[in-house]
């Protein structure tokens, strides 16, 4: 029996897998463009991988130990810092592969942003850099791998749908012009309407619309990867900033920052408003960096007892959770007399590691980050 078979598709992710005592092989990738990484491979038959034929894998930050031939490759693949010497497992006989503080696998691979986090959900890297396996040695939960906020995965392994939508104008100064909306959708095959607009609708096209209030208009796709949804918000009225801090503000303890914590000038949680309506948006829409918004945001008037939550918006929903670089919502403050805090919650990759719900540029720690409004 082998672990996994590819069959002739490609461009498969395989990570954090533990493929222990398969008769003949772990993986059979005959395909090209797999990515086979930070995996633990031991006491298979034949082959921990057997790449066929024709095909090409990346395969790093893997551990090979008691298995037949690691790695069966006819060229073509990338392969690099994967170890074939004895891992020192915490307990191989009782199937423990976790390591030991000896193990020539720690901080011995290379860093890989399609695996922010270990088996065990623990962020990577512990240490000075990525270990090799499955597991991080000395890793604990944090950096968005654990908790109500669970970890981005910026590579899916199937496509969804990538949803554009745009509004021109994209913002009304008053009620009754109207606007036309455009979309096009890859990834998809049929498409549903809803917020300020609905039906079926193909999946590329324009329409014209005349919003009286600030509405958002939402695509819901669904793909052979899977579902998808779109949004664009129209501000109408004479909307103005009331984001109230700044990045010199003095911050609640117990909250994050609203800003980025490794470029201060940049606020990642800012506030339009159209009284009752505010307009509320976290995230970097112009950053060049990897950056996640959660897609719930939460709202309470102050000296309120409770937060209650509002739907963040954005181009593409990834791991039913996140939305890249902007995500937007809308909600109404009826009594204007009192601030209004809203929090959010964005994840940023520096390269090396997460940065979630910074409260300072060590970002040791995640809290949901804090705007106050008026
Ligand atoms: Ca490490």
């Amino acid at each position: 029996m082998t672990g996994i078979i590819f069959r002739y598709g490609g461009n498969n992710v395989v990570k954090n897998s533990i493929f222990y005592n398969n008769e003949s092989r772990g993986i059979w990738a005959p395909g090209s463009g797999n990515k086979i990484y930070n995996n633990t491979f031991v006491g298979n038959g034949s082959e921990a991988i057997l790449i066929w034929s024709g095909g090409q894998s990346d395969v790093q930050n893997n551990i090979f130990w008691n298995t037949g031939t690691p790695i069966a490759d006819p060229g073509g693949s990338n392969i690099s810092n994967n170890l074939t010497t004895n891992p020192n497992f915490v307990n191989e006989g009782s199937g423990d592969f976790h390591l030991q503080s000896s193990s020539p696998a720690i901080d011995a691979g290379t860093t890989l942003p399609e695996v922010p986090c270990d088996h065990d959900g623990n962020a990577r890297p512990a240490g000075s850099a990525y270990d090799i396996g499955a597991y991080e040695y000395g890793s604990s939960p944090g950096g968005g791998c654990s908790g109500s906020t669970s970890s981005p995965t910026p590579a899916p392994t199937n496509q969804p749908p990538v949803i554009t939508i745009t509004a021109t104008p994209n913002t009304l100064s008053v009620s009754g012009q109207g606007i036309t909306l455009s979309w096009s959708v890859t990834n998809a095959d049929s498409c549903t309407a809803s917020g300020g607009w609905s039906g079926t609708k193909a999946i590329a096209g324009n329409t014209r619309l005349t919003p009286t209030v600030t509405t958002t208009y939402t695509l819901t796709c669904q793909g052979p990867g899977g579902g998808g949804q779109g949004s664009v918000t129209v501000p109408v009225g004479q909307s103005t900033s009331c984001a109230q801090y700044a990045t010199s503000s003095s911050i609640p303890s117990g909250f994050g920052v609203p800003w980025d914590v490794m470029n201060p000038s940049i606020m990642l949680l800012t506030a339009q408003c159209t009284p009752p309506t505010v307009l509320l948006k976290a995230g970097d829409p112009t950053t060049a960096k990897t950056l996640y918004v959660y897609k719930t945001a939460y709202v309470a008037l102050g000296g309120a007892p409770s937060w209650d939550p509002v739907d963040l918006f954005g181009s593409q929903l990834i791991s039913q959770a996140w939305y890249p670089k902007l995500a937007q919502g809308v909600t109404t403050i009826q009594d204007q007399s009192k601030p209004t805090y809203y929090v959010a919650y964005t994840c940023t990759w520096t390269g090396t590691k997460w940065m979630c719900g910074c409260r300072d540029s060590s970002c040791n720690q995640s809290y949901w980050q804090v705007q106050k409004i008026q």
